[in-house]
């Protein structure tokens, strides 16, 4: 098909909804065929400047859409095939709802004479099928649906859906069966999607004064910028008000990187008792008021639920809310709320407590060893990214290891604490360095991956190899299976235990040309200093595989303390159980 740029007065329902698309500034789209999206597909291929990636699997397709969303700000775009496609790509999806990022997915289904009909046809399930019973699967990881199956509103129900997934920054559904996607429909306005968010002037008027009137009084305040104020588009606002402000900030450990940590106020990474030793006494003792900005209130974010804030203290920045020392206030939108507080804030009138700067970690009980270390490892990635650069951390000993990683200005940090399916950062890795080049992002993107986790979604590898990505750097963390189970339960039971792998074979056999020469292993401090100083680590021709091998049962010290609290906790509730069973 000749590429179209532009339409006048009908259009096929489907360049409709390539150049909806577009309009929102993706330019790629993860997905798998199918025979009954294949035609769909067409279409993405004929718009100006859409390009189809093409996954090794619906799962890694979702898990990519999601980071090409956290990296680009555009939601990510995941077409698949009706049942078998769709339900694979469904734990990804879930994952995007979950940790509220952008994601369209775009079913091909079997044709309404067929849902009719109720034939047996492939996908199906059982005799006499419903065609519709999948839409039922997705119902709990999504904000909206629609199905393309009326011409006359068709037009207007892709706007509906794709406006609620950017409002709500959540996955959305778009069902086409096979015989829509070739009809005619009114051109659609030329206007854009309305993505101005819903506020409640009134209510946002009251929480900005109650919020002032407390920010002016406070003697000792804190700021704590969690994740959500970057999926819900508020990382620019939520830079400049903490630039302002200059009071102590931290981050949580799924809000790592939308500030930057190398201003004086950085102060480091607020994780309940899960934190440096320092930084709870400056946040729940010495602060009278926190700024909580987009809080997610999830176990691994919060030590294990150790936060313990009192709630008059507290100024809650949600998506859609603002909670002001206990008082709610309604249908706010937070990129609207922060702005508007930039707007009306009146520098002179705010406290300037004193910075207490970086609270420094205490050094390490196991630093006389030449061998690579849990404690040695993770503040030397800090020291390795550079502006630009992509961070990526894999569920396990990575993500509890690189909250201690001093990071240098504008790198993004991508991670999924809450949802923490393991497998999901090697299509992340894809989804990220195919919207960093869609950008013109000079960075590396530099994954870091457990040998478990890497099992479950490793094909996605051959992917950027198929597209040519460089600037991507591989670490395996080779630790001999699953050590964040070991250390929850069982360290030496076989189920902990997984196949061994030789991951310098591994890129050859994904089919990048010089795959032996890119692949590297390291064991000591110094063979790892040695290699990430290479021109190639420096910046890459090639995509580079670095095996990381370190000890079976050595733990990042979150890790360590945030199983302690756990395991006190349940050793507890067992011991109040016991004594209501028998009582003495
Ligand atoms: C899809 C999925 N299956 C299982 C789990 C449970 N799980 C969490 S971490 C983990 C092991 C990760 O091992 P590895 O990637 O080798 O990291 P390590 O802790 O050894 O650094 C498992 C199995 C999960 N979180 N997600
Ligand atoms: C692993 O693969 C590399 C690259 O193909 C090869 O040189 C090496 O011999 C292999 N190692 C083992 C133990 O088979």
């Amino acid at each position: 098909m000749a590429k179209v740029r532009s339409v006048k007065y009908r259009i096929y329902l489907l360049f409709m909804l390539g150049f909806r698309i577009r309009g929102l500034n993706i330019r790629s789209i993860m997905g798998v065929p199918g025979d009954m999206n294949l035609e769909l597909l067409d279409y993405i291929d004929a718009v100006e400047d859409l390009t189809w990636i093409g996954n090794a699997n619906e799962l890694n397709a979702a898990y990519a859409a999601d980071a090409y969303c956290r990296v680009s700000g555009s939601p990510g775009v995941v077409v698949t095939t009706m049942g078998v496609g769709e339900l694979s790509a469904l734990n990804g999806i879930a994952g995007a709802y979950t940790e509220q990022v952008k994601v369209i997915h775009i079913v091909g289904t079997t044709s309404i004479a067929a849902h009719d009909k109720r034939l047996m046809i492939h996908h199906c399930l059982g005799p006499s099928p419903d065609h519709k019973v999948y839409e039922k699967t997705s119902q709990h990881v999504r904000a909206a649906h629609c199905w393309l199956n009326n011409p006359a509103i068709a037009a207007r129900e892709i706007d509906r859906v794709v406006h609620e997934c950017i409002a709500q920054s959540l996955p959305v559904y778009i069902f086409v069966p096979a015989d829509m996607v070739h009809c005619p429909v009114p051109a659609p306005s030329p206007s854009r999607i309305d993505l101005a968010l819903l506020t409640d002037e009134f209510s946002k008027a009251s929480a900005i004064a109650a919020t002032l009137s407390l920010l002016y009084k406070a003697k000792a305040p804190t700021v704590i910028v969690d994740a959500l104020t970057a999926r819900h588009s508020g990382k620019d606002v939520t830079r400049k008000l903490v630039d302002v402000l200059r009071f102590p900030t931290f981050s949580t450990s799924m809000g790592k990187s939308i500030i930057d940590e190398t201003k004086p106020y950085f102060c480091g990474i607020y994780n309940g008792q899960v934190s440096i030793p320092g930084v709870c006494e400056v946040i729940e003792q010495q602060s009278d008021l926190v700024l909580d900005l987009g809080p997610i209130l999830s176990d691994s974010n919060t030590g294990g639920h150790t936060r313990n804030i009192a709630e008059q203290k507290i100024i809650a920045i949600h998506p859609h809310h603002v909670i002001v020392g206990g008082t709610v206030h309604r249908n706010i939108g937070l990129v609207s709320f922060l702005s508007s507080l930039l707007e009306t804030i009146d520098k002179s009138k705010l406290p300037r407590p004193t910075l207490p700067g970086r609270i420094p970690m205490p050094p390490a009980k196991d630093t006389d060893t030449e061998f690579i270390t849990q404690s040695w490892i993770w503040t030397r990635f800090g020291e390795f990214c550079r502006p630009g650069d992509i961070l990526i951390a894999e569920s396990g000993t990575a993500q509890f290891g690189l909250p201690d990683a001093y990071l240098p200005r504008d790198v993004t940090y991508l991670t999924q604490v809450y949802y923490g399916s393991i497998g999901y950062t090697v299509p992340a890795c894809l989804g990220a360095a195919v919207a960093n080049c869609e950008q013109g992002g000079q960075g590396r993107v530099i994954l870091v991956v457990g040998d478990g986790s890497l099992q479950l979604t490793v094909q996605e590898i051959g992917t950027m190899v198929k597209l040519g990505l460089k600037n991507i750097i591989i670490v395996v963390i080779n630790n001999n299976g699953y050590t964040i189970e070991r250390a929850i339960h069982g360290p030496e039971q076989a189920y902990n235990d997984i196949s061994t792998w030789n991951h310098s074979a591994m890129l050859d056999f994904f089919g990048a040309k010089n795959g032996r020469a890119c692949s590297r292993t390291v064991r000591t401090k110094k063979e790892f200093d040695e290699v990430v100083s290479l021109p190639e680590y420096q910046s890459p021709s090639s995509i580079q595989v670095l095996e990381v091998f370190m000890e079976k049962m050595d733990l990042p010290w979150r890790l360590r303390m945030q199983v302690e609290i756990i395991n006190k906790r349940n050793a507890q509730a067992r011991k109040n159980e016991q004594a209501v069973l028998f009582p003495s």
